[in-house]
C-alpha cells in the first residue's frame, strides 16, 4: 500500500473515532461516575477519560495491528516500530472543565510517522467542531480552510495561555508571564483545554497561545493544526519544536517576535 493510500485511511478512521468518541464525552458529561486525583489534588481523572481512551486502543489497535498507540491515561502500550506510525491521544483535554460540567474540552488524535506529526484531528463534542489537519495538505474546521489571524500589533491581540496543573515549580514564570502580557495586549485568556487553545490560533480566533511543561498528546494533533494553517510553533527553551518539548508557543508568523520578545523578558 502506498504511503498516502496509508495516510488517508488513518485519516478517515482516525475522523469517524473522534466524532464517536465526542459523542460518549458530551453524553456522560451529567452522569459523571468518579473523579480521581492522581499526582495531585489539582491533577484529575474521571470515568470517562477511561472509557473513551480504552476504546480508542481497542479500535486502534483491532484496525492498524502495528501501529503504536500513546495516550495520556495509559502510556504507550507497545512499543513495536518506533519508526512508524503513532497514535498520540487525549481522550479528554480539558478534564477538569469536563469535570466542572464547562462545555470546553476535545478529543484528540494525532498520527506521526518517525515521530513527526502527520494527521491531526481534534473534535470538540460541545461546539460540535471538527479541527482536521494532513501534514502539506492544509487546516480545516468543518471541512472549510482555516487561517492563523491577521493581527499584527500586541494592542489588538487577544492571547491564551494555561499552566500544568502539577507543575508548581513553573509558578512563577507562569504569573511573570501573565504579568508581562497585561496592558500590552487587548486580552488575555485561559480556557482549560491547550489542545483547543492550539486550534483556536489555528482558526484565527486567538493570536498566540503559550504553555510550559505540557505533555505530546497535549501538543502533538493543535501543533500540526497550527502550522498547517499557515501558523508558527516554537519551543520557548529550545531550537526545535517537537512533540516531546517542554514549552509551546503557537502565533502567526506577524506577531512571532512580538509574543517572543515579551515572553524572554518576562
Ligand atoms: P488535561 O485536561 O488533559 O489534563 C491546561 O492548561 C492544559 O494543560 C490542559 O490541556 C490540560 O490537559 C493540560 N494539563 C494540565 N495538567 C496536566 C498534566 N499533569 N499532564 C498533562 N497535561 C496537563
Ligand atoms: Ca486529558
Amino acid at each position: 500500500m502506498t504511503m498516502q493510500k496509508e495516510l488517508l485511511l488513518r485519516f478517515q478512521f482516525a475522523k469517524g473515532l473522534a466524532y464517536e468518541l465526542g459523542d460518549t464525552i458530551r453524553k456522560n458529561v451529567e452522569d459523571l461516575k468518579w473523579t480521581k486525583t492522581k499526582s495531585g489534588f489539582y491533577d484529575i481523572v474521571t470515568n470517562v477519560d477511561l472509557e473513551v481512551e480504552k476504546k480508542l486502543k481497542e479500535k486502534v489497535s483491532t484496525a492498524f495491528q502495528n501501529d503504536v498507540i500513546f495516550g495520556e491515561e495509559t502510556g504507550i502500550e507497545e512499543r513495536k516500530k518506533p519508526d512508524n506510525y503513532m497514535w498520540i491521544v487525549d481522550p479528554i483535554d480539558g478534564t477538569t472543565n469536563f469535570s466542572k460540567k464547562i462545555p470546553h474540552s476535545c478529543v484528540s488524535i494525532a498520527i506521526t510517522y518517525k515521530e513527526k506529526p502527520i494527521i491531526g484531528v481534534v473534535y470538540d463534542p460541545f461546539m460540535n467542531e471538527l479541527f482536521e489537519a494532513v501534514k502539506g495538505e492544509g487546516a480545516f474546521l468543518n471541512g472549510k480552510h482555516i487561517h492563523v489571524s491577521d493581527v499584527a500589533d500586541l494592542e489588538s491581540a487577544v492571547v491564551n495561555t494555561g499552566y500544568q496543573y502539577s507543575a508548581v515549580n513553573m509558578r512563577d514564570k507562569v504569573l511573570k508571564d501573565y504579568e508581562a502580557f497585561f496592558g500590552k495586549v487587548r486580552a488575555l485568556r485561559i480556557f482549560g483545554s491547550a489542545v483547543l487553545d492550539l486550534c483556536y490560533v489555528a482558526s484565527g480566533r486567538i493570536d498566540g497561545f503559550w504553555e510550559y511543561e505540557l505533555k505530546p498528546w497535549d501538543m502533538a494533533a493543535g501543533s500540526l493544526i497550527v502550522q498547517e494553517a499557515g501558523g508558527v510553533v516554537v519551543d520557548l527553551l529550545s531550537d526545535e519544536f517537537t512533540v516531546y518539548s517542554k514549552s509551546i508557543l503557537a502565533t502567526s508568523p506577524k506577531m512571532l517576535s512580538k509574543m517572543v520578545k515579551i515572553l524572554k523578558e518576562a
